[in-house]
């Protein structure tokens, strides 16, 4: 879909400061927003924070913080009050303006807007949306909404519309689909209201969507149709995990642009797409180890993490990633140039956990090695990781060297587990050759009165499928 906006829209991110989360925390998950709206065309211009107990269950802050990103966005009272004469609905918001900015605890006094050095005064161009970097309930977003007059998102919908633009696949178009749908239920109430308020905003509707169409049953006759269809392309799916099931097969996963395509381009010489944006991959790809291996070597590449994924996703994805749950190794890939990467490799080992991979052996890879700096600095930083994950492999995924010595060390990963023995393939079953050739190292071929016999190299469960088929 060619629907991203051609300039880029001006944003504000919102977000509080809750207990327990610390300054680094709270600025790493401001400055992933931020970058998740650039993946949008989203230019964010300024920030406003608040250090508060609880969200705000009306509107996020408290009255006076709110009246702050009111004068921010550029809107009067006045105004807000002009636009919300006659419409009416104001049951289901709860009140904004009460002295509330204490039911939460204390606000602190720490820079509450902060405005981007790089971007120009917001006051000089309309700001067109806040970003939320918290999953909030619907009333708050219309809250939100209302006292800003601008369109809001919260973390999850700019995750979902990030999803829906890079989904190329067909699985992939229809699993975003689903969750997207089922994010809109709950706040079609509150956007429907017998009035169509779309605009040309960033959460665009799809192809063909408004508000007053989509009413709940089309949408949840849509998500079982959907289901459906996904459904049965699951069964594809498993159909082809199934005749992989008896390969070596070695999965990457990792937090969003951490390098996995750029690691199966290089380890596999396959053509998938590497990009400096955050989830540039949606759709699993798998494909053998080049040079080509005997018995072969399969990579998959899929789907990144990130802080805070939409649980949803995470279900729907589900069928994605088990190519990672059944592969039997794991390639856990880390950007050791980012300087939140300790925060990263937690969030992708709970995510594995989460999805039932936890137990599926891993190999840590520290990849961008080359990106920390100068020679010494990236010498320390190799140490440094080293010295704290003896197991890991530290590399760049643009040096040639430090892919080869990857390649060699899957390869004798997957050797260890190799046994030897004999395959006898009557005469009249010759098709099982290009199996043997594909599946197994085939270290002598003699004939017999019955058939070849194939003195092979092979995992125990190819060793056995083989003599089976034979
Ligand atoms: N300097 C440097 N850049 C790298 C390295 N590996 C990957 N990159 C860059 O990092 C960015 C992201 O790489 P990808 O391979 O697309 O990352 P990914 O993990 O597949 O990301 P998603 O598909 O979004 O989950 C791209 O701009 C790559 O060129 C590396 O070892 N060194
Ligand atoms: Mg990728």
């Amino acid at each position: 879909m060619s629907d991203s906006p051609p300039v880029p829209l001006r944003a504000v991110v919102v977000a509080v400061q809750l207990p327990g989360v610390d300054d680094q925390a709270f600025a790493a998950s401001i400055a992933e927003l931020r970058r998740l709206g650039r993946t949008l065309g989203v230019n964010v211009v300024a920030t406003v924070t608040q250090r508060r107990q609880t969200l705000h269950p009306a509107a996020l802050f408290g009255s006076g913080k709110l009246a702050e990103l009111q004068a921010l966005v550029g809107r009067t009272a006045a105004q807000i009050a002009g636009q919300e004469d006659g419409e009416g609905d104001d049951d289901e918001a709860e009140a904004i303006d009460a002295s509330d900015d204490d039911a939460g605890g204390s606000e602190s006094d720490a820079p509450m807007v902060e405005l981007e050095a790089s971007d120009e005064a917001p006051g000089v161009a309309p700001i067109e949306a806040v970003l939320v970097d918290h999953d909030i309930s619907p009333s708050q977003a219309r809250n939100l909404e209302k006292a800003t007059g601008v369109e809001v998102m919260d973390r999850t919908a700019v995750i979902l519309e990030i999803f829906r633009r890079h989904a190329r696949s067909r699985a992939a178009k229809a699993q975003v689909e689903i969750v997207r749908l089922q994010y809109l239920v709950p706040r079609l109430r509150e956007q429907g209201k017998g009035k169509d308020r779309q605009r040309g905003g960033i959460g665009g509707k799809g192809a063909g969507e408004s508000s007053l169409e989509l009413d709940r049953r089309k949408i949840r006759d849509r998500i079982a149709e959907l289901t459906r269809e996904l459904e049965a392309m699951a069964e594809e799916q498993r159909t082809q995990r199934a005749r992989r099931q008896d390969m070596s097969r070695v999965a990457l996963v990792g937090y969003t642009n951490a390098g996995k395509s750029t690691l199966m381009r290089a380890l596999t010489g396959s053509e998938v797409l590497v990009a400096d944006r955050l989830f540039a991959t949606l759709d699993t790809t798998v494909r053998p180890l080049v040079p080509a291996t005997r018995p072969r070597v399969l990579l998959s590449d899929t789907v990144g993490f990130i802080d805070k994924l939409p649980h949803g996703l995470v279900n729907s994805f589900k069928s994605t990633l088990d190519e990672a749950l059944e592969a039997g190794l794991l390639l856990q890939v880390v950007d050791a140039s980012d300087p939140n990467f300790e925060r990263q490799l937690q969030v992708t080992t709970e995510v594995l956990a989460e999805i039932g991979a936890g137990d599926v052996p891993r190999l840590l890879l520290f990849n961008k090695i080359d990106r920390v700096g100068s020679p010494e600095a990236e010498e320390a930083a190799t140490r440094a990781l080293s010295e704290r994950w003896p197991e890991a492999i530290v590399l760049s995924a643009r040096r040639p060297d430090d892919v080869t010595q990857l390649h060699a060390r899957l390869v004798s990963f997957f050797t260890r587990d190799l046994v030897e023995g004999e395959v006898r393939v009557p005469y009249d079953r010759q098709q099982l050759r290009g199996e043997i050739f594909a599946g197994c190292e085939v270290l002598e071929e003699s004939y017999d009165d019955l058939g070849v016999i194939f003195r092979v190299r092979a995992r125990p469960e190819m060793l056995e499928r083989l003599r089976a088929a034979a």
